[in-house]
């Protein structure tokens, strides 16, 4: 199977979390959005949403959109758990990261931290950072309810919502949002990072995950 993805991707990181911890091979193919490789014609005819990520099954279909390719993956795995009503739950996260939590945090992080084209007192910017501190407090909220063994939406093993929820969680601080007032949040992302099989957004380079480019450290 080919992830098609590009190298900061937090939606795409999201997969890559699932496939380290599952242990399951995926040849990554990274592609540049500045090098307008998403507007190609041959990728738009395999990925019409022109968006990674997209797993390519290499037998004529494609599926885009994050939290289908996870639910694809982690079925008839610990991940995507069996009772009905626990499946709904990690569903009712993942509408949650999708609607309000990815979007300001990924806005944040672009504008702040990776174009640098926009000053942190724009009105539109403290907006986004008011949607961010709220879904993070609603993230703190069920994360300090499950407790210091608990999962976002499962009790004994974590689900496909705690790697959706990962990624723009992680980024919260590059866009300006400090997660120290976070603890149990804090906590659960340091639980995450301490599985076995994670993998950093740069392979081998978990120091890089904050970076704002390929080749910096961050700061
Ligand atoms: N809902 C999608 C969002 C995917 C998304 O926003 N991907 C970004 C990279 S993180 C992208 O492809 N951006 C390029 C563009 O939209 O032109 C998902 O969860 O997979």
């Amino acid at each position: 199977m080919i992830l098609y993805d590009t190298p900061r991707s937090g939606n795409v990181w999201k997969v890559r979390l699932l496939a380290g911890f599952l242990g399951l091979p995926l040849r990554r193919r990274t592609l540049s959005i500045d090098r307008g490789d998403l507007r190609d014609p041959a990728f738009l005819q395999k990925v019409p949403f022109a968006q990674v990520p997209a797993l390519d099954l290499e037998d004529g279909r494609v599926l885009p959109e994050s939290a289908a390719i996870l639910h694809f993956l982690a079925r008839d795995t610990a991940w995507w758990p069996a009772h009905p009503f626990a499946q709904a739950q990690v569903l009712s996260w993942m509408s949650f990261e999708q609607e309000r939590h990815m979007p300001p945090l990924a806005q944040l992080r672009l504008r702040l931290a990776l174009h640098r084209d926009t000053d942190p007192g724009e009105p539109r910017i403290l907006s986004l950072a008011a949607q961010a501190r709220h879904a993070l407090t609603l993230l703190e909220g069920q994360l300090a309810a499950a407790g210091s063994t608990g999962w976002l939406a499962t009790a004994d093993h974590p689900s496909i919502a705690d790697l959706a929820l990962y990624p723009y969680t992680r980024f919260a601080p590059m866009g300006g949002i400090a997660l120290g007032a976070y603890p149990a949040t804090t906590a659960w992302l340091d639980r995450i990072r301490q599985r076995l099989g994670y993998q950093p957004l740069f392979p081998g380079r978990p120091e890089m995950d904050l970076a704002t480019s390929e080749t910096a450290c961050p700061a």
